[in-house]
Formats: structure tokens, sequence, C-alpha cells
């Protein structure tokens, strides 16, 4: 059904491919509008538990098409601002905002926006032949997507802006010493490590898991008593899940449990 990505689920988890390979899986329209409905399915469906993002060919994404951006009067340029509302920021709330895992295999280089996407994940593996460019800067942009919110919280302001206004390339190996990204593996190794935790999150708490991500997200907005309360709430709701009873029975009974993401 989808011509710009892959989209398979299996065993509990969904895998999302983008499938653009010749120009380094940079998003035109139609690829906005395959993510998009493959992520609201991945929401609406309860039997996806995990969602694995990766790219086909030698790059992971290469942020926006550029050729769809070419003028020769600049008076007929696309406005960016309608295409940051209409299709970045949906992507970035709705990766951000999914109650599920969001695992990011990045198997090649991730630049401009597809940098970005990466960062909003909550679970980056990269190959060790992958890199990360804020290329937002060699053309005149600002890092979009989200780019100016999870790169200084992830490396802090000196390091978030000098990547931001230089556009360097930085390798997978510097993205995890600089706990940019969770993991940087061998590239033989990046989907089988990428899966192994897709199939570890499809058998786990899922209202949990969700709710873990959105309050860490949350986190650096709030004060304190702010976060206090929503980590009551999300007490007060998953107490009366039927995993949570489970974890509990399981523990008591010495034995593994058996996670329904109720
Ligand atoms: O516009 C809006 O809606 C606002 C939102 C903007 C968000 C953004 O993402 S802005 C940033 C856009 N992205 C970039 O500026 C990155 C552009 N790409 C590159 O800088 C380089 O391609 C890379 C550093 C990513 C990789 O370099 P390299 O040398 O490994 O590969 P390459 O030869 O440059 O690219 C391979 C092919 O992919 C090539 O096509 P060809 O010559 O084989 O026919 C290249 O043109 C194509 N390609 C790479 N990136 C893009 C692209 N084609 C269109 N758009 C791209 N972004």
């Amino acid at each position: 059904k989808f011509s710009t990505i892959k989209f398979t689920q299996q065993d509990g988890y969904a895998t999302l491919t983008l499938n653009r390979p010749d120009s380094l899986n940079s998003f035109n329209q139609a690829m906005h509008q395959e993510v998009r409905a493959a992520i609201k399915r991945t929401r609406e469906d309860e039997s996806i538990r995990c969602l694995l993002i990766t790219g086909s060919g030698r790059g992971f994404c290469a942020g926006q098409d550029l050729s769809d951006r070419e003028v020769s009067d600049p008076s007929q340029a696309v406005d960016l601002g309608e295409s940051v509302e209409k299709n970045y920021n949906p992507l970035i709330r709705a990766i951000m905002g999914l109650e599920k895992p969001v695992i990011c295999a990045v198997n090649g280089v991730a630049a401009g926006a597809g940098a970005s996407i990466a960062l909003a994940c909550d679970i980056v593996l990269a190959a060790k032949s992958a890199s990360f460019i804020q290329a937002f800067s060699k053309i005149g942009l600002v890092p979009d997507s989200g780019g100016t919110f999870n790169l200084p919280r992830a490396l802090g302001l000196p390091r978030a802006k000098a990547l931001a206004l230089l556009g360097s390339k930085i390798s997978a190996e510097q993205a995890e010493k600089w706990g940019l990204i969770w993991q940087s593996v061998e590239d033989d190794k990046l989907q089988e490590e990428a899966l192994l935790l897709a199939q570890h999150f499809a058998t786990q708490p899922t209202l949990g898991l969700g709710k873990i991500k959105l309050l860490l997200n949350e986190s650096f907005n709030n004060p304190l008593h702010h976060q206090l309360e929503l980590e009551k709430g999300a007490m007060q709701m998953l107490g009366q899940t039927e995993d949570y009873q489970e974890g509990v029975s399981a523990f008591m009974e010495k034995r593994k449990p058996e996670f329904k993401g109720k």
C-alpha cells in the first residue's frame, strides 16, 4: 500500500522503514503522509506495543527533499513555516507523544530533520558507520523537528550550539560518547540488536512504558511539584492495570510475568 516507506507488523511490534534510498530517504510530501499514516496505525492498534524506525540503503534520512525546494525566483519559495506546521511538527509530536517505546536504528547518515527525527525517538541505536549532521545551518535554516529542544537537553548548550552552528558531522561513536544516542553498534549487528529490543518491548507492560517516556520527555519543562503530580496521576492509573497485577503476582510467585499491554 505504501510507496515511500515499508511498514510491517509482527509479534507485537511494527517496523517503519524509510524507503527512498536514492535520495538518502529524504522526505517528500508522499513520505510525510505515509509516515503519518503508519504512526497513526501504530498508535491505534493495541497489538503493536513498540515501533522500530530505520532506513533502507546507505542512509537513514537526509531530512527534507531539497529537490522540492529549488526555485529560480525567491518569491516563489515554499512557505517553510507551513511545511513545518503541517509535516514536521505533527511528526515529532506523534513520535514523542506515542505512548509506546520508539526505537530508532540509524543505519547511515542522519542529516537535517533526519537527525532530529532520530533524536525524537526513545532509544537510538546507530551503526558505527552512521553519522549525525545538523545540516540546517549550511542552507540558512535552524534545526527543526525538535532539534533546538532535544539537542541541548541531550548535550548541554556548548555542544548543541557548536554542532548546530557549524553543521559538523559527528560519528555514531562520538554521538554515543556524548550521550546523544543510546549505543553505537557494529554495522552488521544493527538490525539484530534493534530487533532484540523491539521483541523485548513487545512483551513488556506497554501502558507503564508509555507513561515513563511521556513523563521523562516532560521533565525538563516542569517544576518538581508539577512532575510529582504527573507521577502520582500515572501511578494511580497504572495501579489499576492488569499488567501491574501480573507483575506483582509473578514477583510473589517467583515466575516470569506474562504482560498483555493492558
Ligand atoms: O523544507 C521544509 O519543509 C522545511 C524543513 C526542513 C527540514 C530539513 O531537513 S532542512 C535540511 C535538509 N537536508 C540537508 O540539507 C542535507 C542534504 N544532504 C547532504 O548534505 C548530504 O547528502 C549528506 C551529508 C546527507 C550525505 O552526503 P553524501 O556525500 O554521503 O551523499 P550525497 O552524494 O550528497 O547524496 C546521495 C544522493 O542523495 C545524491 O543524489 P544523486 O547525486 O546520487 O542523484 C543527493 O543529491 C541525494 N540527496 C541527499 N540529501 C538529499 C538528497 N536529495 C534531495 N534532498 C536531500 N535532502
